[in-house]
């Protein structure tokens, strides 16, 4: 029910982006790539979530470097005092998400390339980078990727 309802807001949203997209497809078949198999992680990736100080709030690191092909486990950690996302897509994805997300804040991702956690908490994904780019992490809580938090992954061919 609710992928469905989030499907038909981003197909209302998205029509002039998805125009230039390489991928038509809807779940299982993403730019960024696909849910990974666990016994073929190569490299584990740690990456926190958190406010800072001066009104931030960041992704640490926020900018990552892999081979097309490899399967990575990211283990992400919420250090921060409020919810915080780890959403991985292509950049004109991420940016569609976003716009929902500001018109409805309450919605939560359950989608294979999303986490979405508590303070204190850590979660995993494991995702197989299928194509080479660059790609975005963010967390779409509203305002929290405006403060700051968002990344690159780059992706290279080999
Ligand atoms: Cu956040």
């Amino acid at each position: 029910m609710k992928i469905a309802i989030l499907g038909l807001l981003l197909a209302t949203f998205a029509t002039p982006v998805l125009a230039s997209g390489s991928h038509a497809g809807g779940h299982g078949e993403m730019a960024v790539g696909e849910p990974g198999d666990k016994s073929k992680v190569t490299q584990t990736i740690r990456v926190s979530m958190k406010e800072t100080p001066d009104g931030k709030m960041i992704f640490t690191p926020n900018n990552f470097k892999v081979r097309k092909g490899q399967t990575i486990r990211f283990t992400i950690k919420n250090e921060g005092e409020l919810d915080h996302e780890f959403v991985l897509d292509q950049e004109a994805k991420v940016m569609e998400h976003k716009a929902v997300m500001e018109k409805f804040p309450d919605m939560e991702h359950d989608d294979p390339n999303a986490i979405r956690l508590k303070p204190g908490k850590s979660g995993d994904i494991v995702w197989k980078f299928t194509n080479d780019g660059v790609f975005k992490i963010a967390c779409l809580v509203p305002g929290h990727y405006d403060a700051g938090m968002h990344g690159d992954v780059t992706v290279a061919n080999k």
